[in-house]
């Protein structure tokens, strides 16, 4: 058994987009693609020797392939520990918190999240650093520098680890450790949440179901909702992480958790159904007859976080993605707090967490997290509203009407365009970004354009600047469109269009959101042209 030094030539196409590298399955089985994408990660990071590593996955095709590489590179590359969720199973949460607790160097995820899995859908490699987060954009940037230029890469010869046993092995000079990929982030959540009150309200009556759609949520669902909290066996389905996802898309959302959604809006609803993605980050919220946005979702949780044991205290402040809608900046501004708006991606909320600026954020696209890890964490959001639920004792939907009535309805969609041909889109971006000055002043569609941009971040703790990140249009009256490019698809380019507006009369919370944002959604068509230019008659999916 020795260290192995293997020639390779670079790919062009490995750079990481919003979350990690995401390519095709096909892509990844090219010779070495994955080898060289990790050998490029382990070239470009410093102070590694002997130092742990955490290594697990969603459970997708492909993945246990890439873990038995991703081992052997890490003992050959010199990490000390290399710590392996059993059976390849970690969810990015779990992942981030254990990095945090092991005090590990890092970790590497294997997940395309929310993408279709298989051995046609896709596969994907995520590094996170230190304080459990996704590495920054400075890194990941390295990583793809690295990536064009890698000729060779360290791999240790030696059989293919069993990964399926827990327990400690050493191999060459590391040693090899297969863990409970449920246990340590179920007594997390254990810790921050009242159990005892969530028990006791499922054992009053309170039913729930959660979709695990069979990703990698299923088992933590199983053993947190089901064992620990007593919901009845059946009420988490879908619960066996499937290297296909049964076919489906892991995506929580109204297009991909018809099924919950259905079920919820029936006269056979339970109380409360909730679902998770691929790799466990995002959350889908429904109560009995009504869907939760993700960004009313924020904005609820974050105003009722102090009913809870982690954050009697308070809350230090609040930070979203700039797409997610403005229903959290009135409850920052209410609680005289601080609200931050970042680029899209979990990746930049990282500073602000460590620096204790802020201590719950989220994103439009379901994802809700805090500072007890560095990622957006699924179960964690459906174990807050939970906690809620049990101490106000009131319907989910009482929540969030009394929620509107206090603070304002922000309606909101998305319309994603998904699979457009890349020099359309790419065209079509490089139009709007021309004509952003000329827009303000204008009427379109009976609407007047008050501020037109193209959102630039300064990172307010390490001053970074990442330009780019989205258009964003203004109107008289608190509409606002934004328009960005997906960086996590796998084929074409998916072009993202979020609409939003705040309405503070109550007498009209109750109306039609598509309606009720139809203007807007016209005026948007008018100034961008998606439909025309990418010839659909309207979105692939409207969430
Ligand atoms: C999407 C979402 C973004 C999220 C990212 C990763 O990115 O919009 O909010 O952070 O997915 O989530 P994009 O670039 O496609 O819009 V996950 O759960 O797929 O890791
Ligand atoms: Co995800």
């Amino acid at each position: 058994m020795s260290v192995r030094t293997i020639a390779t030539t670079p790919y062009q196409d490995q750079r990481p987009g919003t979350s990690g590298l995401r390519k095709k399955v096909p892509v990844f089985q090219q010779p070495n693609y994955a080898e060289n994408f990790i050998q490029s990660v382990f070239d470009v990071l410093e102070g590694f020797a002997g130092k742990t590593l955490i290594v697990g996955g969603d459970g997708r095709f492909y993945n246990r392939e890439v873990i038995q590489k991703l081992i052997k590179m890490a003992i050959a590359n010199g990490f000390g520990r290399i710590m392996v969720g059993q059976g390849g199973i970690l969810s990015t949460p779990a992942a981030s918190n254990m990095i945090r607790q092991y005090k590990a160097f890092g970790g590497v995820v294997l997940s395309a999240s929310h993408n279709p899995g298989g051995e046609h859908g896709d596969f994907g490699i995520k590094f996170n650093v230190a304080n459990g987060g996704p590495a920054p954009e400075k890194i990941t940037e390295a990583i793809y520098a690295r990536s064009k230029v890698i000729s060779e890469y360290r791999i240790f010869d030696t059989a293919d680890i069993d990964i399926d046993t827990i327990g400690t092995k050493k191999i060459g000079d590391a040693e090899v450790v297969i863990f409970d990929p449920v246990a340590d982030y179920a007594a997390l959540m254990e810790k921050l949440f009242d159990f005892d009150a969530i028990r006791a309200m499922i054992k009053g009556g309170f039913t729930l179901r959660f979709d695990a759609m069979h990703a990698v949520t299923g088992p933590y669902a199983k053993e947190i909702l089901e064992h620990r909290l007593g919901a009845p066996e059946g009420s988490v389905v879908n619960f066996v992480p499937l290297p296909d996802f049964g076919g489906h898309h892991p995506d929580p959302n109204l297009v991909y958790a018809r099924d919950l959604y259905d079920l919820m809006m029936s006269d056979k609803a339970p109380d409360f159904g909730a679902a998770s993605d691929g790799d466990g980050d995002r959350n889908l919220i429904i109560g009995r007859g009504i869907f939760v946005t993700p960004s009313d979702s924020l904005a609820i949780l974050a105003a009722n976080a102090h009913l809870v044991p982690a954050y009697k205290d308070g809350i230090k402040g609040i930070a979203r993605s700039m797409p997610t809608s403005a229903a959290a900046d009135r409850v920052a501004e209410k609680l005289g707090i601080g609200m931050y708006e970042t680029p899209t991606g979990w990746k930049f909320f990282g500073n602000l967490l460590d620096a204790d600026k802020v201590t719950i954020c989220g994103e439009e696209s379901s994802g809700t997290s805090s500072n007890h890890v560095r990622e957006k964490d699924g179960l964690w959001a459906v174990l807050l509203w939970l906690n809620i639920l049990a101490v106000r004792k009131e319907s989910v939907k009482a929540i969030v009407e009394g929620h509107w009535a206090k603070f304002g309805r922000n309606y909101y969609t998305r319309h994603d365009y998904e699979e457009v041909d890349a020099d359309i889109a790419q065209k079509l971006v490089t139009d709007l970004r021309a004509r952003l000055a000329s827009l303000p002043g204008s009427t379109v569609n009976g609407l007047r354009i008050t501020k037109a941009d193209d959102f630039a971040y300064h990172d307010p703790i390490d001053h970074s600047v990442s330009e780019h990140q989205g258009v964003r249009i203004y109107f008289e009256g608190g509409g606002r469109v934004v328009l960005r490019l997906s960086g996590t698809g796998t084929s074409g380019a998916t072009i993202r269009i979020y609409i939003e507006r705040f309405e503070a009369d109550q007498s009209r919370h109750n109306l039609d959101t598509q309606e009720t944002l139809a203007a807007l959604i016209e005026a948007a068509e008018q100034i961008a042209e998606v439909k025309k230019r990418s010839r659909r008659s309207g979105p692939s999916v409207i969430t």
